[in-house]
């Protein structure tokens, strides 16, 4: 297969090229991404002798059609993914998960071209602490923040042109995912690097909040199932069954770095915070017959530990300035 890989230099398409590669030697990866502060070429430097790298911008409707166009299909990751960047700057948001999803789309119909996009379990809104259900394929959109609810525009773009174009595409909204190469922004590596550091950790409000935690290689080996096997127009949810609350895993990681599991501080709250997301993935399990195979998530927030620790030159360029960002904001 040729493979267009959409934000392949952020984290989980970095992920997502390294497992291509080393699993299917006889795809051809191109990368397309902006390079944006979430990408970085250092991710690739193991595999850039195995695949093409474009820098550009999935928003870029005549680059995205001559890219599509030498394509087979597309696993469309870029997007802005942070939550707290879209409560600050939610244009920058919109333009890139919403029009670049558009010139994305524009283009595999044009070509034909197999589309997969990649999408996130926060466009169904929260759920409360002790509700016995859990998301499905069926849940109504519900976002909260500026980033689900162009997460879910662009779900409902990808869903409109399956139905009014033939385009053939899946989605897949998958939970939280924790592993290498995530940016030092967000939650786990954010504690991590700053005791690493010498810094504090910063936990939101009371850390009751829930996310539902997937190893980067178990989303992503879902996605290469659905890719392959995935029904066209369908949408699947992706977990592994990972429900952690916040201080709990807060408290995991001081200890695995050998330090009072109460070392750290309560900081502002994030505005309209979800409280609660949780996948029920049977029916992934069983129409594809994809099961996690790195479930045990305290032993892969061990490794992902051990990872931070080893590759310090990757993460350190980033941290004083991802720092500087939270401390204008209080967090
Ligand atoms: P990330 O922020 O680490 O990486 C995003 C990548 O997209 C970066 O390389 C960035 O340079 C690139 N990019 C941003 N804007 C672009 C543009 N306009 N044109 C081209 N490239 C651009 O993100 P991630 O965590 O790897 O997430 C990848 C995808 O997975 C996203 O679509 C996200 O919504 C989805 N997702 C993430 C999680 C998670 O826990 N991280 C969970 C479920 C779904
Ligand atoms: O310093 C922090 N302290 C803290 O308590 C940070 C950065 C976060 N938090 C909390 C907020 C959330 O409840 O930890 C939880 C996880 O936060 P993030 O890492 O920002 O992730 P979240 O907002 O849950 O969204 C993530 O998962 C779904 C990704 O960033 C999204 O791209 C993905 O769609």
């Amino acid at each position: 297969m040729r493979l267009l890989v959409t934000g392949g230099a952020g984290f989980i398409g970095a992920n997502f090229v390294h497992s291509t590669v080393r699993e299917h030697p006889e795809d051809s990866v191109t990368v397309l991404d902006a390079f944006t502060y979430a990408g970085r070429r250092e991710s690739l430097a193991d595999v850039e002798d195995a695949i093409t790298v474009v820098k550009g911008d999935i928003s870029d409707a005549a680059l995205v059609a001559a890219l599509v166009a030498e394509s087979d299909a597309v696993v469309h990751f870029a997007a802005e993914t942070h939550v707290d960047n879209s409560l600050e700057d939610p244009w920058t948001t919109l333009q890139t998960n919403v029009v670049g999803t558009f010139a994305i789309l524009q283009a595999v119909r044009r070509h034909d071209v197999r589309l997969h996009h990649v999408s996130t379990d926060e466009v169904y809104g929260d759920l409360e602490l002790d509700e016995p259900s859990r998301f499905t394929e069926s849940t109504p959109y519900n976002p909260s923040s500026p980033y689900s609810a162009t997460k879910a525009a662009s779900d409902l773009l990808v869903r409109a042109w399956v139905r009014s174009y033939g385009v053939r595409a899946t989605i897949s909204n998958c939970s939280n995912n924790y592993g290498p190469y995530q940016h030092v922004e967000k939650f786990i590596p954010r504690q991590i690097t700053n005791v690493l550091t010498g810094r504090r950790p910063k936990l939101y409000g009371s850390g009751a909040n829930v996310r539902d935690w997937i190893h980067v290689d178990d989303h992503n080996s879902a996605v290469r199932r659905i890719l392959e096997k995935g029904e066209n127009g369908r949408t699947y949810l992706i977990a592994a069954e990972g429900e952690r609350d916040n201080l709990t895993v807060m408290r995991a990681i001081l200890q695995a770095l050998g330090h009072d599991p109460d070392d750290f501080d309560h900081v502002t709250d994030r505005a309209g915070h979800d409280l609660r997301y949780a996948i029920d993935p049977t029916s992934l399990y069983n129409e594809l017959g994809w099961a996690p195979k790195h479930a045990n998530f305290e032993e892969g927030l061990r490794a992902t530990i051990d990872w931070y620790r080893a590759n310090e030159s990757w993460w350190r360029p980033l941290k004083d300035a991802t720092e500087g960002r939270y401390e204008e904001r209080g967090q």
